[in-house]
C-alpha cells in the first residue's frame, strides 16, 4: 500500500505546491487540497499507518518533520513551528505524538 494508492499524485502534488516554502504549512489546507478530508475512516487510517514510517503506532514530533517527505521525497522538512503547531492541534491526550484516532479526527475536523 503506497500513498498514491488512495491519493493520486496530481493532487499531492498540488498540496506541496502550496506550502514550500518554510512556516507556510497549514494542515488543514495540505488535508484538503491532497483529497484526503474526502476519503473514509478506514482510508484515513491506511494513510497514518504510511506516515508512521516506524511503525509505533504515533506519529511522533521526529517523525512529523518528514511529513511533506513521505509524500514526495523531495519536498522539503517541516520546521519546529510547524510540527509543533500541528500536533498541539491533533494531541488531543497530550502524549506529545498523534495516533490514529487522533490523526483521522483532525482530518475530518
Ligand atoms: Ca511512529
Amino acid at each position: 500500500m503506497t500513498l498514491t494508492d488512495i491519493l493520486t499524485s496530481s493532487d499531492i502534488a498540488a498540496a506541496l505546491r502550496e506550502c514550500q516554502a518554510p512556516d507556510s504549512f497549514n494542515f488543514k489546507k495540505f488535508f484538503q487540497t491532497c483529497g484526503l478530508t474526502k476519503k473514509t475512516g478506514p482510508q484515513v487510517k491506511e494513510i497514518f499507518r504510511i506516515l508512521d514510517n516506524d511503525q509505533s503506532e504515533f506519529i511522533e514530533e521526529e517523525e512529523l518533520k518528514f511529513f511533506l517527505q513521505r509524500f514526495d521525497p523531495s519536498a522539503r522538512e517541516l520546521t519546529s513551528t510547524e510540527t509543533r503547531e500541528f500536533i498541539g492541534a491533533a494531541d488531543h491526550d497530550r502524549d506529545g505524538k498523534i495516533g490514529a484516532d487522533e490523526f483521522l479526527e483532525l482530518v475530518h475536523s
